[in-house]
C-alpha cells in the first residue's frame, strides 16, 4: 500500500479514503474506527476555518476563567473543545472522553448509544500563541475500553501510550495538517480549502536519526537541574565532527515544535524544573500521543528516566518531563540527563 500512496496524484487519496481502506484489511473490522475518524476531521475543519477568522469572529482573547491546570482560558480554548464534543458525542464509537480542558472524564449522553473507544484530547495546544496568529493545533489520542458494565470512566482514560490504537494531530498553521498513526507508520493530510478535503501530502514521514536543531524554553535555564542546563551547553558547543552547535527552535506551541521535529528531525525537550517538578506537559493529551507519533516515524521520546509510551498514568491531568525527537539526539539526551 505504501508504494500505491506515493504515486504522484495525492488527490487521489483523502483522509477518510485512506483510513478506509486500511480498515478493510482488517478482519472483523467494522468500520467504527473509519466513521471515528470522520468525525475528528470534521472537528478539525471546524476548528482550522474558525481559526482562520478568529480575529473577525471575535473569538481573541480571554473567557475570564480559568481551567483544572490553574491557566486562563482562552475563548478559542472553549470553542475548540465544544466542537470535538459535539463532533463526536452522538457517532456512537466513543464510551468516554477525556479533555485537557476538563477536569473529570467527559460522559457521552445517555441519549446516544456508546462505542468501543476512548478519545483523549487536547482541543487547543498551544494557548499562549493563539491572539497572535502562531500556528496552534488539537492533539487526540485513541484507546480501546478496558472496562465493563453500564459505567465507563477513569479507568478507560488511565491507560499507558503503549495502549494507543492511534493518535495524531490537526496543526492549524501556515496550511492545516492532519498528522496521525494507527501503528503503521505515521501519515500527513494537508487540507485543500478549496475542496474541504484533507489529502495525503506526507505519507510514511520518518525523523532522520539525527537533526541539527533543538527545541525548548531557555527561559527556564535557572530553574533546570544542572544535569539538563549541561546538556543543553553541549548542545551548543561547536563540534565539527557531531554537527555542534545545534540551532535553538522554540514556538512555544507543542504540536508546532513536534511538527517541526518530524519534518527535520532533532529534539524537543520539555524538562522538569525547580517550579515544575514533572514538567509540563500532560502525559495523556500532549506526551503520549506525541510519543506514539515520533516512534512510529523511527524518533524515540523519553521523560529522561523511561520510555513514555510505558508511564502508567494515575491521574488525568498528570505531567512528564519529555525528551522527544530523533533517535540518536534523544538517546544523547537521556544519557545526560538521567538521575539513575
Ligand atoms: P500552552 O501552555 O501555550 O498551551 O501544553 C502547553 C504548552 O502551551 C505547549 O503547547 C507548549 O509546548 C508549552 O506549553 C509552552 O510552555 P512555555 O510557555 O512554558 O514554554
Amino acid at each position: 500500500m505504501v508504494d500505491e500512496i506515493r504515486k504522484p496524484d495525492r488527490y487521489g487519496w483523502t483522509l477518510e479514503r485512506f483510513i478506509g481502506e486500511r480498515q478493510r484489511a482488517f478482519p472483523g473490522a467494522t468500520g467504527e474506527f473509519t466513521q471515528l475518524f470522520q468525525q475528528l476531521e470534521l472537528a478539525g475543519k471546524i476548528i482550522s476555518s474558525r481559526v482562520n477568522q478568529a480575529g473577525l469572529a471575535g473569538l481573541l482573547g480571554l473567557t475570564g476563567d480559568t481551567n483544572v491546570q490553574g491557566e486562563a482560558v482562552q475563548k478559542m480554548d472553549v470553542f475548540a473543545n465544544n466542537t470535538m464534543i459535539q463532533c463526536v458525542e452522538a457517532g456512537g464509537q466513543v464510551c468516554v472522553m477525556a479533555s485537557e480542558e476538563v477536569d473529570d472524564p467527559i460522559p457521552i449522553p445517555t441519549r446516544y448509544p456508546r462505542g468501543r473507544y476512548v478519545l483523549m484530547f487536547d482541543p487547543l495546544d498551544g494557548s499562549t500563541n493563539i491572539d497572535v496568529n502562531i500556528s496552534i493545533g488539537t492533539i487526540f489520542s485513541v484507546h480501546k475500553r478496558v472496562s465493563e458494565g453500564d459505567d465507563p470512566g477513569l479507568r478507560d482514560c488511565l491507560q499507558p501510550g503503549s495502549k494507543q490504537l492511534a493518535a495524531g494531530y490537526i496543526i492549524y498553521g501556515s496550511s492545516c495538517m492532519f498528522v496521525f498513526t494507527s501503528g503503521d507508520g505515521t501519515h500527513g493530510f494537508t487540507l485543500d480549502p478549496s475542496v474541504g478535503e484533507f489529502f495525503l501530502s506526507h505519507p510514511d514521514i520518518k525523523l532522520p536519526d539525527r537533526g541539527k536543531i533543538y527545541s525548548i524554553n531557555e527561559g527556564n535555564e535557572q530553574l533546570w537541574d544542572p544535569r539538563v542546563r549541561d546538556w543543553v551547553k553541549w548542545l551548543k558547543t561547536p563540534d565539527k565532527a557531531s554537527g555542534r552547535p545545534y540551532s535553538s527552535r522554540y514556538i512555544g506551541t507543542m504540536v508546532a515544535d513536534l511538527h517541526r521535529t518530524l519534518m527535520k528531525g532533532g529534539v524537543f525537550a520539555y524538562p522538569a524544573d525547580a517550579k515544575n517538578k514533572n514538567g509540563k506537559l500532560r502525559l495523556l493529551y500532549e506526551a503520549a500521543p506525541m510519543a506514539m507519533l515520533v516512534q512510529q516515524a523511527g524518533g524515540l521520546a523519553s521523560t529522561g528516566e523511561q520510555a513514555v509510551m510505558d508511564v502508567v498514568p494515575t491521574e488525568l491531568h498528570q505531567r512528564v518531563p519529555l525528551y522527544i525527537g530523533s533517535k540518536l539526539d534523544v538517546l544523547d539526551a537521556v544519557e545526560r540527563v538521567r538521575k539513575s
